[in-house]
């Protein structure tokens, strides 16, 4: 398939489905709240712009990256909600626990998402350095944010296509 086709799907909102009548919840990790708070506002408008009501998002913090996973849990046992987006951001430090966190969280999201059957987005930087963050939270390199909110209506889209066959 060729590239601009591929780009097309990607980006152009002509290819994103509409999100009107799906809630979503969005768990934010408070580490480099800079840059999460930048990956939430990506993510926040890229659901209204795409039809979303504000009062159908469920906006929470957690205290880091690692506690995500269990954030998104807690939103489909009390929220109703159709998907979870997680943002956060870990950035390689001198220390071990950047393998340890971006692992487990990204497998723990992972898990969310198959035991409830239902969108849980990756939307965490795993970066070397905060400018590599930056240029990813709304600099040259997009928002991941942003991304992460497409994927999510997305993916309800893709269900409601298949459940209605
Ligand atoms: C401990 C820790 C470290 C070193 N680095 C980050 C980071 O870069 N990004 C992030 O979101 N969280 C970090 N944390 C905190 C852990 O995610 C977690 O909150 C604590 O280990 C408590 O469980």
């Amino acid at each position: 398939m060729s590239a601009p086709l591929k780009k097309s799907l990607k980006y152009d909102p002509e290819f994103i489905p509409s999100g009107k009548d799906m809630a979503f919840g969005i768990v934010v990790s408070e580490w480099n709240t800079d840059i999460t708070n930048a990956l939430l506002e990506g993510a926040h408008n890229a659901l209204i712009e795409h039809g979303v009501e504000n009062e159908d998002i469920v906006i929470k913090y957690v205290p880091g990256s690692f506690e995500l996973p269990l954030g998104a849990q807690f939103m489909f046992e009390y929220k109703d909600v159709d998907a979870v987006i997680c943002l956060g951001c870990v950035i390689q430090g001198e220390t071990r626990h950047f393998e340890f966190i971006c692992n487990s969280v990204a497998n723990s999201i992972s898990k969310v998402g198959l035991d409830y059957n239902a969108p849980t987005i990756f939307g965490v930087l795993t970066t070397n350095t905060i400018e590599q963050a930056k240029e990813r939270s709304g600099g040259k390199h997009g928002n991941k944010g942003t991304e992460a909110a497409i994927s999510a209506i997305k993916l309800l889209a893709l269900e409601k296509d298949l459940n209605s066959e």
